[in-house]
């Protein structure tokens, strides 16, 4: 890791690449440390805990370090040659359709912006989709239906003015904690302000709220149906604003009449006073803001659930004013960035459409387009749909991982397994998707890349290179242009830097612009290279009229659409298409965690992200729990009617579920668990409209695993997936600071059958011993020195120390009728154990006296809760016990809290469940 060569410069400003805040982030260059910046308009200086540890997760080690072709490596020149080779051998074979590039949220703006024209103007097809499919599509969508174009209308600063906050399907505490905290400290500001939840679930983001609605999943189309109606209903609309700024309101409203607030409780299974409660805080303020995300968008409603959303702030005319509008907010770092230079299937570049005529001419012309596509292309599930066929020989991928974040992933694998030709462009060595791959293209990641993302409000931020290229790795726009030149295409793609992509896009959006279309870069067509460098965070459109950018949208009343009027879209709902029944009767929820981002590829590298949620749990409401005779951490065994293969997890029983709806965590892959990757679950049910996938709604059904022995090792190294799929049956990977912690299991006949036709290997189910396992684990263990052991019946302990350092833990615990209560006297926190691993250990002379050795006294205090701190559970609970009872106070006793912020919700929920459990 080396430090780009302007390191004369003290501090390089760049964008976080996490979510879709897109918070400022000033990295000091000698000192090698952050902080959030404090000038940048998304942040205003915080950072929440993901990107407060970004230094952490920036490692040579895992990283991709040169190109390869069929796991041999090759050089730039022969791999990029292969690529452009095998892409118009295909071409001229079967078609321009018969290739497909997949790629990502998380490319700059500049890299999609590339990879969009060599596919529409030069390959000539429109098979170009990415993984916001699976994110914004239907937001996406339900903004154009309703303004005629992909805009959103409000800034963060409308959070600081609204009189009413509704989350919808967002756990934005977790997921967008920077912009959480705003929403917090605008409460703290205007105390009158409220706060809405509308969650299944009691989520993080709960903590502050004056109201939740734990709606019965997928009923969020008769929730906002009920409130346009309860609108009209009380004459509470905006007549004068609907009747001159918007269509079809009459048939929204009639669509909307059945939705009385008893039949909305009813359907959406919601207690009537809080329903009408909601409806009455919506119809009573003068502004009101609907900040919407995953529980909205992926779901077969998708589309739908995003206009019955914006008809209610259509109906109150709150739009285009301060503190009021419709805000999608988006996932990914560039989610935004990607849609304005039309990187979707169905999109053009610029915000135009492929299959308007005008905007097509005008995009050929602009581009010298040599094979303009005419007709839209595959969105993601039909894209892996046409590669299983064998329709799609070619394929592309970037910066994503398919294989673990589709629904329906044994399909995807056979898709891939079946293509001719998977090219991958990643920045690691090992991920789900790379194992399918033959040709492999080393990226550069954050902190080498350089470029732009625009965040959920529509500002512009430079990301900034801080060091320089690890490896071979190149940049995509440049892996992109050089495959371009190879099939000919040297004149269109023969940028030299970054600002040269950009100055073409926002060329592009002022192309015979003439105000038709929003996204307008006019103001920014011209940009030299050093003000690229020094461009400052900006919101579009910046055009002559708004040449220091716009913040808000739309407060004209003009719309984007043939009569400048916005449209009302009459909603009729229906039920989710992945329905429970007989055989499968529950319904999976899936989501994130707060410390992991996505597929674990980046945070999986920090080991102090693994504290908050060390592995993947199934939270399971207590009622059903009992029902299927389970207690808490047992491992269960999940199936979908689509999948043979099952997810084993252990479970969380909480009350924070309904009764019958599960959750899981979307991060565990294969590549951190034999069995953990959820998404398996879903299948390819997906919105008509946007082609996003159900992927908050899946039917499944669930069963205790039946385990023969369990345990627990503790390595300084990692080991390689086939060594663990060897000695055991089942296994989570758990990064430490100083090496690693296995979950393992062996399981029982019915689980080993299944995981045996998948490995192929005959299940012998023999009965087992402990020393029969432990044999076969330790013949795999580098024995530094002599183990110890300790061995019951039903117990086993193995512990190495080398050098005075503990280099070895091995806890294995037998389970079942073969299992008896002789458990070795030891009290053994494994937790606290695997701090050790690679310290030094000299008060253990001999494996009792480490065993005997008491825990610290942090290990005993529960679950951590600040990662910044290391604050735990207990010690919080304790404080709030003796009254230190807001988390402003907390925070001065403990600290916690007081750095990136990210668990103050936890702290809030933490007084709120510690008060209640007091006697009074
Ligand atoms: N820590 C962390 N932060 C992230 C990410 C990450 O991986 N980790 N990823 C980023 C990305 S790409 C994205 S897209 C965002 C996602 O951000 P969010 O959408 O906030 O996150 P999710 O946890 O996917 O889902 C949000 C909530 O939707 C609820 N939900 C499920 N079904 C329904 C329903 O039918 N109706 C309603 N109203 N709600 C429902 C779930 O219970 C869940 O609490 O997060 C971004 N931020
Ligand atoms: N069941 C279920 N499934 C879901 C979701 C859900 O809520 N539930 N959420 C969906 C959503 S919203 C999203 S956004 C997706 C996310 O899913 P993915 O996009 O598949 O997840 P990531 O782990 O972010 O994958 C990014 C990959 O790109 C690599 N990478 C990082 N930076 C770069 C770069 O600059 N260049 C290149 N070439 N590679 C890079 C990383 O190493 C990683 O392998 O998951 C979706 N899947
Ligand atoms: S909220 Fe956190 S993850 Fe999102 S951009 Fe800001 S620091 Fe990064
Ligand atoms: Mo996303």
């Amino acid at each position: 890791m080396s430090i780009q060569n302007n390191s004369s410069v003290k501090v390089i400003q760049t964008t976080c690449p996490y979510c879709g805040v897109g918070c400022g982030i000033d990295v000091e260059v000698k000192a090698l440390s952050l902080v959030g910046s404090a000038a940048h308009p998304a942040n205003f200086g915080r950072l929440c805990v993901k990107g407060a540890h970004l230094l952490e997760t920036i490692s040579p080690e895992g990283r991709l370090l040169q190109p390869a072709i069929n796991g041999q490596t090759a050089s730039w020149d022969e791999a990029t040659t292969l690529v452009a080779l095998k892409l118009q051998q295909t071409i001229a074979e079967y078609g321009p359709d018969s290739v497909a590039f997949y790629v990502s949220g998380q490319l700059l703006t500049e890299d999609y912006y590339v990879a969009n024209k060599l596919m529409k103007g030069f390959v000539g097809s429109a098979n170009i989709d990415t993984n916001s499919r699976l994110c914004m599509s239907s937001a996406v969508a339900g903004y154009k239906r309703a303004f005629g174009a992909d805009v959103v209308p409000c800034s963060y600063e409308d959070i600081d003015q609204t009189e009413l906050l509704v989350l919808i399907g967002s756990n934005a505490a977790w997921t967008h904690p920077v912009l959480f905290q705003r929403m917090e400290q605008a409460k703290k500001s205007n105390p009158a302000m409220k706060i809405v939840v509308v969650d299944p679930r009691t989520t993080a983001s709960t903590a502050q709220s004056d109201l939740d609605l734990h709606i019965k999943s997928g009923t969020d189309t008769i929730l906002f149906n009920g409130l346009l109606n309860y609108l009209k209903q009380k004459e509470a609309i905006d007549r004068c604003f609907v009747l001159e700024n918007t269509d079809f309101a009459d048939a929204a409203f009639d669509a909307a009449e059945p939705y009385s607030p008893e039949k909305v409780s009813e359907l959406c299974d919601v207690e009537y006073a809080k329903v009408l409660c909601f409806f009455e805080w919506f119809a009573a303020s003068t502004s009101a803001i609907s900040f919407y995300s995953m529980g909205i968008n992926q779901s077969v409603s998708g589309v739908d659930n995003a206009n019955a959303i914006i008809n209610c702030h259509l109906a109150t005319g709150k739009i285009g004013k301060p503190g009021s509008g419709p805000f999608s907010i988006t996932g990914q770092p560039n989610a935004m960035g990607g849609r304005e230079v039309g990187g979707l299937a169905n999109m053009l570049a610029a915000h135009m459409e492929i299959e308007n005529k005008q905007h097509n001419a005008l995009v050929e012309r602009f581009w010298s387009a040599e094979n303009m596509v005419k007709t839209n292309g595959l969105k993601a599930v039909d894209m892996f749909e046409k590669l299983h066929k064998g329709d799609i020989k070619f394929i592309w991928i970037m910066a994503t991982n398919p294989v673990v974040s589709m629904p329906n992933r044994q399909k995807i694998e056979e898709a891939l397994l079946g293509c001719d030709t998977v090219v991958v462009s990643d920045t690691v060595s090992k991920n789900d998707t790379l194992k399918f791959a033959n040709i492999v293209l080393p990226a550069t990641g954050w902190s080498e890349k350089d470029g732009t993302v625009t965040n959920s409000e529509r500002r512009i931020s430079r990301q900034r290179a801080i060091f320089s290229p690890t490896g071979q790795a190149r940049h995509d726009w440049q892996i992109i242009c050089d495959v371009a030149a190879k099939m000919g295409y040297q004149k269109a793609f023969a940028f030299t830097h970054v600002s040269q992509i950009f100055a073409e896009h926002a060329q592009l959006t002022a192309f015979e612009n003439n105000g038709e279309r929003a996204l307008d870069l006019s103001a920014l067509a011209d940009l030299t290279k050093q003000q690229y460098d020094v461009l400052q965070p900006i919101q579009w459109p910046v055009n002559k009229a708004n040449p220091k950018g716009s913040s808000r949208m739309f407060m004209d009343n003009k719309f984007f659409t043939d009569n400048r009027k916005a449209k009302f879209v009459a909603i009729l709902p229906k039920p989710p298409e992945q329905v429970t029944c007989k055989a499968f009767p529950l319904v999976l929820n899936t989501g994130r965690v707060r410390d992991q981002w996505h597929t674990m590829t980046r945070t999986g590298n920090a080991a102090r992200l693994h504290q908050h949620t060390a592995q993947a749990q199934l939270s399971i409401h207590p009622t059903d729990a009992a029902i299927l005779c389970l207690h808490e951490g047992d491992l269960v065994s999940l199936r979908a009617q689509h999948s043979p293969l099952p997810v084993i997890l252990p479970t969380l029983i909480s009350k924070n579920q309904r009764e019958g709806e599960l959750f899981a965590p979307i991060h565990w892959s294969k590549t951190w668990s034999s069995h953990v990757n959820i998404t398996s679950l879903f299948t390819d049910a997906n919105d008509k409209i946007s082609g996003q996938p159900e992927l908050k709604h899946a039917a499944v059904s669930l069963k205790k695993t039946a385990v023969k022995a369990q345990g627990s090792l503790f390595v300084s190294h990692e080991w390689p997936e086939l060594l663990l799929n060897k000695i055991c049956d089942y296994w989570v990977k758990i990064k430490l600071e100083n090496g690693y912690h296995y979950h393992i299991a062996l399981l029982g006949a019915f689980e080993r059958q299944s995981v045996a036709e998948a490995k192929n290997t005959p299940d012998t189910s023999e009965p087992i011993s402990l020393s029969n396992w432990y044999a076969q684990i330790s013949a795999h263990i580098i024995q530094d020195s002599e183990i110890q052991t300790l061995t019951s019946a039903s117990q086993l302990i193995a512990v190495n120390i080398d050098q005075e350092a503990l280099s070895m833990l091995v806890v294995l615990h037998m389970h079942g009728k073969n299992a008896v209560n002789d458990v070795l006297e030891y009290q053994i926190d494994a937790n606290w154990l695997s701090t050790l691993l690679g310290k030094d250990v000299v008060f253990a002379s001999d494996i009792r006296d480490l065993l005997r050795n008491c825990p610290a006294e942090e290990f005993t205090q529960g679950r951590l809760i600040c990662s910044c701190f290391s604050v735990r559970e207990k010690t919080i609970s304790d404080a709030i016990s003796r009254g230190c009872n807001t988390v402003d106070n907390l925070g001065k006793q403990l600290k916690c809290g007081t750095n990136c912020g990210s668990c103050k919700s936890e702290l809030s929920s933490l007084i709120k469940v510690t008060q209640m459990e007091e006697p009074k």
